[in-house]
């Protein structure tokens, strides 16, 4: 991570001539980027502590994984946070239905959960289901059986101002989730060692059908590491990154050479190219970054905020933003060349 490899994001982008916002990026790298690792990259404002407390347990001893899981669990604790662990907004039928994924760089080891109830630290259960189970991805009860068997406890998520809110949305019968309800946690990592590693978290969409999974808890949509190009997580409408790899094809554009914050831009232009959805509809927000320790992020409508912290640097940054002005098309299923 130097200098010179961030301020090169500027000449990209306008080399690229796109009129995306590219938001508070640049000014990251006008800061001292002495003693800078672990770098921790985050969504939404509420990463910020998150990534403190990250940073802070890979600083006191701990591995890159102990970080992601540390600072997440911050996030799930939260109970004013409506989109993530105890406070969650819960499904339909009332009931918080938790999904969560940790992925390890090194090894290439993954471990998810998804739909699962009564646990208040499913990022924790996921890290169980990568160390203790043959398995990636464990759902519903069998995820809780699981948990049990672990030592974890079950309890009430369900917290009365989610559950007023329940109440009210249920009495208006409405049709879709209100404004604001998705704000899943994703926190991607790289050491010193120069590993990565990732971690995603959420209660998913507020009044969700029963038993629906999102993205998060994906491999490859939610979150995806790849320990020799770079990492990147998701946050927004989970059908709309899962039918595409979201996180994955950030990773890949990686591969193929692009800066993080390039490479989110390009994966949101290329889903909004096939979606029939307006890009204006899309609602999703990636973060990424890569080996180099660069980073980076983008989203559709006004772009989202993000959260970056290493040694002696924490702040909120506002991600690129994509609207259908700045992609130039208005969703529907274009074929490349019309681009
Ligand atoms: C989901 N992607 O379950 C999650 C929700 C989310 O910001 O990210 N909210 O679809």
């Amino acid at each position: 991570m130097n200098f010179s490899s961030r301020c090169s994001l500027g000449t990209l982008v306008v080399a690229l001539s796109l009129p995306v916002f590219v938001g508070d990026h640049d000014l990251a790298a006008a800061d001292d980027l002495a003693n800078d690792y672990p770098l921790f990259v985050s969504t939404w404002p509420f990463g910020k502590p998150a990534n403190e407390l990250a940073l802070k347990t890979v600083v006191g001893g701990g591995v890159l994984l102990d970080g992601i899981e540390a600072g997440i669990r911050l996030t799930e604790s939260d109970f004013e946070n409506a989109s993530v662990g105890i406070g969650g907004l819960p499904n339909r039928r009332g009931v918080v239905q938790l999904d969560a994924c940790i992925m390890s760089g090194k090894g290439h080891q993954a471990g998810a959960v998804g739909a699962i109830e009564g646990i208040l630290h499913p990022i924790s259960v996921a890290r169980r289901v990568m160390e203790k189970t043959p398995h990636v991805l464990l759902v519903g009860q069998g995820a809780q059986d699981f948990a049990l068997s672990q030592g974890f406890a079950v309890q009430q998520l369900l917290t009365s101002k989610a559950r007023r809110a329940w109440e009210q949305w249920k009495a208006k019968q409405l049709a879709n989730p209100p404004e604001g309800s998705h704000d899943t946690i994703a926190m991607v990592g790289l050491d010193a060692a120069g590993d990565l590693a990732g971690g995603c978290s959420t209660s998913g969409l507020a009044y969700k059908l029963p038993g629906r999974v999102g993205d998060s808890p994906l491999i490859g949509d939610g979150l995806y590491v790849d320990n020799e190009i770079g990492a990147a997580g998701a946050t927004g409408v989970g059908e709309n990154v899962l039918r595409y790899c979201g996180s994955f094809l950030v990773v890949e554009y990686m591969r193929q050479g692009l800066h993080p914050q390039e490479a989110c831009i390009k994966t949101i232009e290329r889903i909004a190219r096939l979606d029939p959805l307006n890009v204006d509809e899309l609602f999703i927000n990636f973060i990424a970054i890569d080996k180099k320790g660069r980073f980076g992020a983008a989203g559709t409508g006004e772009g989202f905020q993000y959260s970056v912290t290493y040694p002696g640097y924490s702040k909120v940054l506002k991600s690129a933003a994509l609207s259908s002005r700045s992609v130039g098309i208005t969703g529907g299923n274009q074929p490349e060349s019309v681009k």
